[in-house]
């Protein structure tokens, strides 16, 4: 069969990670390898700082025949809308899909606004590569068939995850980069269930990958990449000991070094010494909340403040950097609970620390509870921002209060920040 043009497109302009390093879409390079005979082309908003029109005009020079619109977050819903539109008024026989998180849970929505054809839901290298196919034999592809695909593949924890190595040559390199954050995924999913996090409901269960799988991905890695620090993107990397010592094993044999999320229930003291061992440099902690009370109703977590100051504390000794990041605004949350949070903030040894906002995402339990109080939430996913400040109070705290709690933990972070770095940062 002929081969055809595809244009592989993360629409947003905030793929700048933290670091201030460029994180290039792994999602659509893994995407491009699933249709080797085809020319594809993966495109990011860095390239055009997320300006639509310029992104499509880049689009439009190598008349593609499908562009595949990446919509992980609900924060990039419009740009992803505007960027469809656009580029059917400019090409309007081409065939646009939509894929990734946030598609998957909007897709009606995302249908409707006429900037889609077509959205595969959930993990997307099998749906893609039948879709070509389709697509090249003249058929009409049936949305259903990818919706029931997408059921299917999240409840079975045995299912094969198709994410062959990744094709970075189909990468248009933004040339205003010039650092990198590498990456590879080594399992997608999640054993725990938290209510504010849509990672179950969208891959499943802790799936892994082979590790034949993996060390081909580390072989595949770009050599530009030498000795930068490589982020292993799994959501949790440490839910499952034995498979992560697997991959640790395979990381230190490459003399990599690496940084992961972690949950804090899930390592202990010798777990994280192993770690630093085979390479760990960095932690993404999601700590969440200084309130034991808060902690154990979302999402069952069995970790005391003591144990999270004690194993960042440790891990800092080992020259391992804490990311830590915290939420406002819980549900539940009460005026005393907000302040056994701020007063972690204060304490919790940590080389940089995150403020987010309570969001009920699509996919999540959250969003089922909050929608019925707020259906307005259904038309306003792109104001779906865990940056924003929050937005609603909670059972026991007025708008105001929750506000000024969070006002209050962004000061702490930015006081920290000053006594750490100085003024000049
Ligand atoms: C890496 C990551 C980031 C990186 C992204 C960098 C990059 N260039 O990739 C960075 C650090 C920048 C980031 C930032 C944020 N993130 Co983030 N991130 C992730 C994470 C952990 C992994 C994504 C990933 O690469 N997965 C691995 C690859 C293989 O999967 P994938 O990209 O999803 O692609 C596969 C499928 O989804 C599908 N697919 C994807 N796109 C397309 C397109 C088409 C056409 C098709 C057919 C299929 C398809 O096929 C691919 C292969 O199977 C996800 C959680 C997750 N596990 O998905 C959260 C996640 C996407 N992030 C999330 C959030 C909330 C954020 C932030 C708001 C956090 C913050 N504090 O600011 C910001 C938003 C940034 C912005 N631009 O607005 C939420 C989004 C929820 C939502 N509805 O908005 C998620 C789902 C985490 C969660 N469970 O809550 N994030
Ligand atoms: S532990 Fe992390 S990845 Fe797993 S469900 Fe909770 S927030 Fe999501």
């Amino acid at each position: 069969m002929p081969s055809i043009t595809i244009a592989l497109v993360n629409p947003s302009k905030g793929s700048q990670g933290p670091f201030h390093r460029y994180i290039p879409p792994l999602g659509l390079l893994h995407l491009a390898a699933a249709v080797p005979d085809d020319d594809v082309y993966v495109y990011d908003g860095v390239i055009s700082n997320g300006r639509v029109v310029a992104l499509a005009n880049e689009i439009r020079r190598i008349v593609p025949d499908i562009v595949g619109i990446s919509v992980p977050f609900s924060t990039s819903s419009n740009a992803a809308i505007r960027l469809g539109l656009t580029l059917k008024s400019y090409l309007p026989s081409v065939l646009i899909l939509g894929g990734g998180n946030h598609a998957s849970f909007a897709r009606s929505h995302l249908l409707d606004t006429g900037a889609f054809d077509l959205i595969i839901p959930g993990e997307g290298c099998d749906g893609f590569s039948t879709l070509v196919k389709t697509f090249k034999n003249g058929t009409r592809p049936l949305q259903q068939n990818y919706i029931d695909h997408w059921e299917h593949s999240r409840k079975k924890t045995k299912a094969k995850l198709n994410l062959p190595p990744p094709r970075w040559e189909s990468l248009v390199e933004p040339f205003s980069i010039i650092s990198y954050f590498p990456t590879i995924i080594t399992s997608t999913g999640c054993k725990y269930s938290c209510p504010y996090c849509s990672t179950r409901s969208y891959w499943g269960h802790f799936r892994r990958r082979p590790l034949s799988e993996v060390y081909s991905d580390l072989e595949t890695l770009p050599n530009r990449f030498g000795q930068m620090l490589l982020h292993i993107l799994d959501d949790n990397f440490t839910q499952n000991r034995h498979f992560t010592f697997q991959v640790m094993k395979l990381l230190f044999e490459r003399n990599i070094i690496w940084s992961c999320s972690c949950r804090l229930d899930d390592i202990n003291q010798q777990f994280l010494y192993e770690m630093w061992c085979h390479g760990c440099r960095r932690l993404f902690v999601g700590v969440e909340s200084g309130s034991e009370r808060i902690l154990s109703l979302y999402g069952g977590r069995k970790y005391s403040v003591k144990d999270a100051i004690a194993l960042c504390g440790m891990a800092q000794k080992l020259n391992i950097e804490i990311v830590a990041s915290f939420v406002v605004g819980f549900p539940e949350e009460t005026i005393e609970d907000a302040h056994k949070t701020l007063q972690l903030i204060r304490k919790l040894p940590a080389n940089n620390l995150g403020i987010t906002s309570f969001t009920p995402f699509l996919g999540t339990s959250a969003y089922k509870r909050a929608i019925r109080t707020y259906p307005e939430l259904a038309f306003s996913y792109n104001d779906m921002n865990i940056n924003d400040n929050p937005r609603v109070g909670t059972k026991y705290m007025t708008l105001n209060e929750v506000r000024s709690y969070w006002y209050k933990a962004h000061r702490l972070v930015a006081a920290r920040h000053l006594e750490r770095y100085g003024e000049r940062h």
